[in-house]
């Protein structure tokens, strides 16, 4: 069975706009009622009905601020894949700068709540009264007004953020990877739950995407990723980063695909370059190497593959017309929950029995 979920970022709080929460806590102070007590004089009635409206619009509007800052968890308390990933998809740094102005803001209206109780109870008349609580509102719509830049940024990064796919880093985890348009999302499809678009052109997958594949070894988590390119990693743009990050933290074994036909549009040696370089990089979760679209392949293309990787072994496998997937993706499994059973310390040369590259 499926485990909890565990994207840090899917109970992120609703960010209020500016305007709107204008718009509220004026509308909700304007019905504010008090008890009527016939017998005060009306300068008091007055300053009882001023203060109860300025108190409705300082705890409306600062409960909503600070229920952004509070309910936002710290990136640094997250697991490494999301703090990534979120880093990739809207800046830390800026989220953190936006969610310090919104804090700023809830103090400031906390502030100017209590200083215009003090004014409003000292007031001498009804239209002195009803004069400070308009002066309260003109200060809370300014300090409103100086974030409102940053409360429409959080509004926007906590609904990337919340977006992102919800990973068990305990439950074994495949991550399929390769070049541009060689088949990924179309293999991820094929075996497990995840149904990714699939195009001609590269670069159609934009972000990591997660689906679930009951094998006999248990369920496991197979994830689509980003395309990527023989580039080194200062190069790498924050679509390719994606796949990076899930390479880095969550990969228990990798799937790494080939399109020897080239169909893809990239030379294999390219193809092959950038699969050294992985290998290179993480070296440490096994990894199968699959040519994709054999149903088009000719004999030499493989043969060519073969001859660059050399002694590894080469699945065959047609993600669109499901030919070897459902081996594939049963060894990549059981090679995915083997290593997170052993803690993730597998090491090149003590993969079962070489059969991975
Ligand atoms: N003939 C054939 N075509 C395939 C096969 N697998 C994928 N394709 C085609 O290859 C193209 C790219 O497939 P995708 O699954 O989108 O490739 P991708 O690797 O996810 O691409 P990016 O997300 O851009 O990196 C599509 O036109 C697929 O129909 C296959 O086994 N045989
Ligand atoms: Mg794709």
């Amino acid at each position: 069975m499926q485990k909890a979920v565990k994207q840090p970022f899917s109970n992120l709080p609703h960010v209020w706009l500016s305007q709107e929460l204008i718009d509220m806590a004026f509308s909700r102070a304007s019905k504010v009622s008090v008890a009527r007590e016939a017998k005060l004089p009306k300068e008091a009635k007055a300053r009882i009905k001023e203060a109860a409206r300025i108190q409705s619009v300082g705890d409306a509007i600062a409960n909503r601020l600070e229920q952004v800052v509070k309910g936002t968890p710290r990136v640094e308390a997250v697991h490494p894949f999301y703090a990534e990933l979120a880093d990739l998809l809207v800046d830390v740094g800026k989220l953190k700068k936006s969610l310090a102005a919104a804090n700023w803001a809830a103090q400031m209206v906390r502030r100017l709540h209590r200083e215009y109780l003090q004014r409003v109870r000292r007031a001498k008349s009804v239209t002195e009264a009803r004069d400070v609580r308009r002066a309260f509102y003109g200060r809370v719509a300014s300090v409103l007004e100086q974030v409102s830049a940053d409360l429409e940024f959080l509004k926007r990064a906590f609904d990337a953020l919340k977006k992102l796919p919800s990973i068990d880093p305990d439950t074994p985890t495949v991550i399929v990877a390769g070049y541009a348009n060689v088949g990924k999302s179309c293999f991820v499809r094929s075996v497990s739950s995840a149904k990714p678009e699939v195009a001609t052109y590269p670069f159609t997958t934009k972000q990591v995407t997660v689906g679930h594949r009951k094998t006999s070894f248990g369920v496991c988590q197979v994830v689509d990723t980003p395309g990527l390119l023989d580039r080194p990693l200062h190069k790498r743009n924050k679509v390719e980063l994606q796949a990076i990050a899930a390479l880095r933290h969550i990969s228990h074994s990798i799937i790494f695909l080939f399109d020897p036909t080239e169909t893809c549009g990239y030379p294999l040696k390219s193809q092959v370059r950038l699969y050294r370089e992985i290998r290179e990089m993480f070296p440490k979760p096994p990894m199968l190497l699959a040519a994709n679209k054999i149903d088009i392949a000719t004999g030499g293309q493989l043969a060519l593959l073969r001859q660059q990787l050399g002694d590894v072994k080469l699945w065959e496998v047609s993600a669109l017309k499901g030919v070897g997937v459902e081996e594939l993706i049963e060894e990549a499994a059981e090679a995915a929950a083997s290593f997170l059973r052993k803690g993730g310390e597998v090491v090149r040369g003590d993969r079962g029995s070489g059969r991975y590259a």
